[in-house]
């Protein structure tokens, strides 16, 4: 801008504060914004479920979708139906479109072509009123002085990884406090389900284990919110008593060694102000520490705290997507991550005197489904197992404003992250009631519960009265609905513990087919969806085919375990597209070659699986033959999940390319110097067959490092 421009956009904006002249926004019209108060468009939203195309009956959709990844139909034209394979969403895309409502997809393609080439590589800083700069060949520095490799490294990690890493370990705060309930207040609804497990973990912790279970679960609870709390100069406790021991000592000598996690984000977020630190590699370690803390204070001990609560994963059949829905039942959907009001709900909703409450109301009955990682969730829990009120997962994150256009949505809840902005004005124009489970996250016009870990049960009643309403508002006016018919069935329930109990109590099998070569080795296929050109499930689906097909055996977690799902591959039946090597120990054990660990932050759960391994072995983590896959990363949990990996030495691929591209010292950091100090690295590649190739090349790279054939 010139010294002209720079004075008028000053002039214009003083103008704006002073109420003189009007902000962008005010040029909008109320169809654009969220809050249902002022967004009065909806009712001329025209919804015609007749003009749709259909999909086909399940098996002929996995024949479809088996030849399209064939083709190379994955690009702008034909977008977004040539990406969407999940063949209820692609019948709901239809109805949301044809009806000119605002959706994730067509949001995607309304961006384009303004989505910023500065932004993308990182070369962009918001941080000081001397900005926004951007770094370019005429202007190598922002106006501080910053250089690109510390701007690209600096935005990494404070747009990234801090805020992933306090995600985590916020989640994992709240399930302590959940833990503790359940130890001071029996009553409170949540139970302590698998009590093995906390008297393992606490004694683990240093904790005497031979007391009540009621003290011992606030003991615990205590001694894991403590350390989350500790300052970061004080070596963490959870790290000390879970970490593998030859991680810990490299961490030590590397300076990873992190305190406590809510400390570590303060220093690292500290660290980004303007004109502190500014060396790039410091970012990156640090990104790595960060990744530690969010594995040992988030996702390895807010699984084993949500088991306690929920029970251990259990292996069964189970159901899943939009066909779950019922015209005639009260339908819940429960949202997010951390299924602990859920749970609440679930227990009661399965209960004769609720199940009467439905039918009094008019309904055949009440019914919860989960949607995207909370779904994920509730299906491999052993204490949702026999509840009847709970019928399955009801799909990706990229479905659930499709979800609600079915129309027969009576109670949306969520609790942590992944509800989309826009909820209010689909609950508005289809009928469906909103409920937010925590303060942390609030939508527009929509009421929010305080989290109580003491009072869930009340609020569970509270929110299926809610539904109860919703369900009677839906009958009397009498609301056209649709549901798609698909339905998929699939295997769930994978976790450490419950695949030992499958192979008879040992890991042993495991370990002698990947020995004989039967699996060439594993590949963790992680984390969300996203609405870009060749991803929307389409490129997760293209590389678990190629990897099972060369032996590779796959464990899902995140919105990737709905592809897995809704594209038959967590079916036992999937055996037959493997390579010889998995197929003959699919068919043998009969399970598929996907194993749904579940939801993302059952990621915690995958590592613990790959310890127990090079514990086996005798081993550290970085030789086993693995590989992480985030093919669809989204958001800011991935990243620092990335990090966790990274820190246990393994190689980690992710799609799309993350904002790091502007700066060769970053990019060469993480993708080859980390491998050198024994970490691991970042692998990005866009192309399908080029991903697989990558993981085959690193798991025989790792088998030959082993001595394997
Ligand atoms: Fe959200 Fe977990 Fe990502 Fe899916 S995988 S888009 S975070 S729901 Ni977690």
């Amino acid at each position: 801008m010139s010294i002209k421009d720079i004075v008028k956009s000053y002039t214009r904006s003083a103008k704006r504060m002073s109420g003189d002249e009007k902000t962008f926004a005010a040029d909008l019209t109320s169809k654009d914004f969220n809050d249902p108060a002022v967004h009065e468009h909806t009712h001329e939203a025209k919804v015609d479920y007749t003009k749709i195309k259909k999909s086909p009956p399940m098996e002929e959709v996995h024949k479809w979708q088996r030849d399209h990844i064939k083709t190379d139909d994955q690009t702008k034209e034909g977008y977004p139906l040539n990406v969407i394979i999940d063949p209820t969403m692609r019948e709901m895309y239809q109805v949301v479109n044809n009806a000119g409502m605002t959706n994730v997809f067509d949001r995607f393609s309304e961006q384009q072509p303004t989505q910023c080439k500065f932004c993308i590589e990182g070369l962009s800083c918001q941080l000081c009123a001397n900005g926004p700069c951007r770094i370019s060949q005429k202007a190598p520095r922002g106006v501080c002085g910053v250089d690109a490799h510390t701007m690209v490294a600096r935005n990494f990690m404070y747009r990234h990884v801090t805020i992933g890493t306090s995600a985590n370990i916020f989640h994992c705060h709240q399930a302590a406090r959940t833990l503790k309930a359940a130890g001071d207040h029996p009553e409170s609804g949540l139970k302590i389900r698998d009590a093995e497990k906390l008297k393992k973990y606490a004694d683990m912790a240093g904790l005497n284990a031979n007391q009540s279970l009621e003290k011992l679960a606030v003991e615990f609870a205590e001694w894991v919110i403590r350390d989350i709390h500790a300052p970061f100069h004080i070596e963490s406790k959870t790290v000390e008593a879970f970490a593998p021991t030859k991680r810990k000592e490299l961490w030590r000598k590397l300076g990873l060694f992190p305190g406590g996690g809510y400390s570590e984000v303060a220093y690292a977020q500290t660290q980004c102000m303007t004109n502190f630190t500014s060396d790039p590699i410091e970012f990156l370690l640090r990104s790595v520490r960060l990744g530690i803390a969010n594995e040992y204070q988030g996702l390895f001990m807010l699984n084993i705290l949500q088991e306690i609560l929920m029970g251990t994963q259990e292996i069964t059949m189970k159901k899943q997507n939009m066909g779950l829905l019922k015209e005639n039942r009260i339908n819940v959907i429960t949202n997010g991550h951390m299924p602990l009001l859920a749970h609440v709900a679930i227990d009661l909703a399965s209960s004769d005197e609720w199940q009467q409450k439905a039918k009094d109301a008019g309904a055949e009955g009440i019914q919860i489904l989960g949607h995207v990682c909370e779904g994920q969730q509730l299906i491999n829990y052993e204490g949702t197992n026999d509840q009847k009120s709970y019928v399955g997962q009801e799909g990706e994150w990229l479905s659930q404003e499709y979800l609600l256009a079915t129309g027969v949505v009576d109670l949306f809840m969520f609790d942590y992250n992944c509800t989309m902005p826009t909820m209010p004005i689909f609950a508005k124009k289809f009928g469906t009631k909103l409920l937010s489970a925590h303060p942390v996250i609030k939508l527009q016009g929509t009421e929010t519960l305080d989290f109580i870990p003491e009072k869930m049960k009340e609020q569970a009643a509270k929110a299926l009265e809610m539904a109860i309403e919703g369900f009677k508002k839906r009958k009397a006016e009498n609301r056209e609905t649709y549901i798609p018919p698909h339905v998929s069935d699939c295997m769930v329930g994978f976790s450490t513990e419950s695949i030992k109990k499958a192979l008879g109590g040992s890991l042993q099998p495991l370990i002698d087919q990947i020995a004989n070569g039967n699996i060439r080795g594993i590949a963790t296929i992680v984390g969300c969806t996203t609405a870009r050109y060749g991803q929307g499930g389409s490129n997760i689906f293209k590389i678990t085919k190629g990897l099972i097909e060369n032996n590779i055996l796959v464990l899902s977690g995140g919105c990737t375990s709905s592809v897995m799902e809704y594209t038959g591959l967590t079916n036992p039946k999937a055996a037959d597209e493997c390579g010889e090597g998995l197929k003959a120990v699919c068919k043998q054990l009969g399970i598929p070659p996907v194993l749904s660990y579940g939801a993302c932050v059952d990621i915690g759960k995958m590592t613990h699986t790959a310890m127990e391994l090079a514990d086996a072995l005798n081993i550290d983590t970085n030789a086993l033959p693995l590989v992480i896959g985030a093919p669809e990363y989204l958001e800011q949990k991935a990243v620092a999940d990335a990090c966790t990996a990274v820190a246990l030495g393994w190689l980690v691929h992710v799609a799309p390319v993350p904002s790091i591209t502007g700066s060769d010292v970053v990019v060469k950091t993480l993708t080859e110097t980390t491998e050198t100090l024994g970490l691991g690295k970042v692998v990005v590649e866009m192309d399908a067959e080029n991903t697989v190739q990558i993981y085959v090349d690193h798991i025989e790279k790792k088998r030959k490092e082993l001595g394997l054939g």
